[in-house]
């Protein structure tokens, strides 16, 4: 019998939500490489009003085809902030509302060093303040 099953592609589904006012953000594995097949959803929610925060610390996946897709809000079709992939860290990025949405997909082979990043949410007053300064 040919072992055909080998061809295909299993996702290995990973999903988290953190809820804490900041936290870190890791690709599985992270530094060591976050293996294949996967997508990935973590959602960040914070207080109503506030906005969230993200600084990438370390950032390198297999581009073009290992990427991670940052929305703003919760669901799936919700405003792309930023889609990145490869080695050059992302600058910071806001978002407009209380919850960013972290989606990181990796194909079927190689794999970069992945991904840390931290967030921190703010009420908006203190974003606006954070902002003009
Ligand atoms: C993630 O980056 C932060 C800031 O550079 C660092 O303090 C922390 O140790 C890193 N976490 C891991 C698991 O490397
Ligand atoms: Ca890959």
């Amino acid at each position: 019998m040919n072992h055909c099953w080998c061809l295909f592609y299993i996702l290995v589904p990973c999903f988290s939500n953190f809820t804490a006012p900041m936290g870190t953000v890791l690709s599985p594995d992270y530094p060591e490489g976050y293996g294949n097949n996967l997508n990935c959803v973590w959602l960040i929610i914070s207080e109503p009003g506030s906005r969230i925060h993200l600084a990438f610390n370390d950032f390198d996946l297999e581009p073009p085809y290992d990427f991670l897709t940052v929305r703003d809000g919760d669901q799936s079709e919700a405003t792309m902030l930023g889609r990145f992939s490869g080695a050059e860290v992302p600058s910071h990025l806001t978002s407009n509302s209380n919850i960013l949405q972290l989606e990181f997909q990796a194909d079927h082979s190689m794999s970069g060093r992945g991904f840390n990043i931290t967030y921190s949410s703010e009420q908006t007053i203190s974003y606006l303040k954070i902002y003009l300064y």
